[in-house]
């Protein structure tokens, strides 16, 4: 997959060539590449910003650099154009998966209060563009939630995790965990300070081992999200009596 990333601060990208995603890109699976916006600002100063018509607080990123600097990254190519705003919508594990799925993306963070709204217009006559959000808060710019979707993404490319089985057990994974989040886990040793792990857990039985993780993820969902949890009428026996 390559992802593109234009941004005043390329530097901040750093992380991306650590751990998981630094082996995904040196082995191949990730090809990123990080564009100075300012590069395609034309004035002595680089501006990059201007002050919002109709007034208000902050400035406005101006269309024409990134109106230059988009067409430039994408040669004549139509990668999925991502622009990070707190008014998007909300990125999800579903838009993970989506976006996993792409040959190609091109993420757009904006810092001050956004970019001049005519550039999103623009490109969706040419481009898939969405507006994405990663949560109800503000951020002092979209750089940090262009980290976490690019690591949410690249983790579902095949061959990025050791094991792929993590991937299908994730918390609001599609299939048996869909809604639900993931319950607790274990290591040795089996006693510490006095908290002993759960016997089940011990006892090798695969078939009762899989139920239990089962019944404490749909307590721990019901405790802590319970607006997530699956409708009862999509519950089975075992599970309701798990939740009583
Ligand atoms: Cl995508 N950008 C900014 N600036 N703030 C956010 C956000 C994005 N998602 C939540 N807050």
């Amino acid at each position: 997959m390559r992802i593109d990333v234009i941004s005043i601060f390329p530097e901040y990208f750093a992380p991306l060539s650590v751990s998981l995603m630094g082996k995904a890109r040196e082995r191949g699976i990730l090809d990123i590449q990080l564009h100075q916006l300012r590069d395609w600002a034309h004035d002595v100063h680089r501006t990059v910003d201007d002050t919002p018509y109709g007034g208000g607080p902050g400035m406005v990123m101006k269309p024409e650099v990134w109106g230059e600097a988009i067409d430039a990254v994408c040669g004549g190519g139509t990668p999925r154009l991502i622009v990070p705003t707190p008014s998007g919508r909300r990125f999800t594990q579903s838009v993970a998966l989506e976006y996993a799925a792409e040959p190609w993306l091109l993420f757009a963070p904006a810092r001050y209060e956004g970019i001049d709204s005519r550039v999103m217009v623009e490109y969706a006559a040419r481009l898939r563009v969405d507006e994405v959000s990663i949560g109800d808060y503000v951020l002092a710019g979209g750089e940090a939630a262009v980290l976490v979707m690019v690591e949410a993404v690249a983790r579902l490319l095949p061959g990025v995790l050791g094991n792929a089985n993590s991937v299908t057990d994730d918390s609001f994974a599609p299939g048996s965990m869909e809604n639900l989040l993931e319950g607790p886990v274990f290591t040795k040793p089996p006693e510490w300070r006095g908290h002993e792990v759960p016997e089940i857990l011990l006892s090798g039985h695969h078939g009762k081992i899989a139920r239990w993780r089962r019944d404490e993820a749909l307590r721990r969902t019901q405790l802590k999200r319970p607006e997530l949890l699956p409708d009862v009428h999509d519950l089975d026996k075992a599970d309701r009596q798990a939740l009583e």
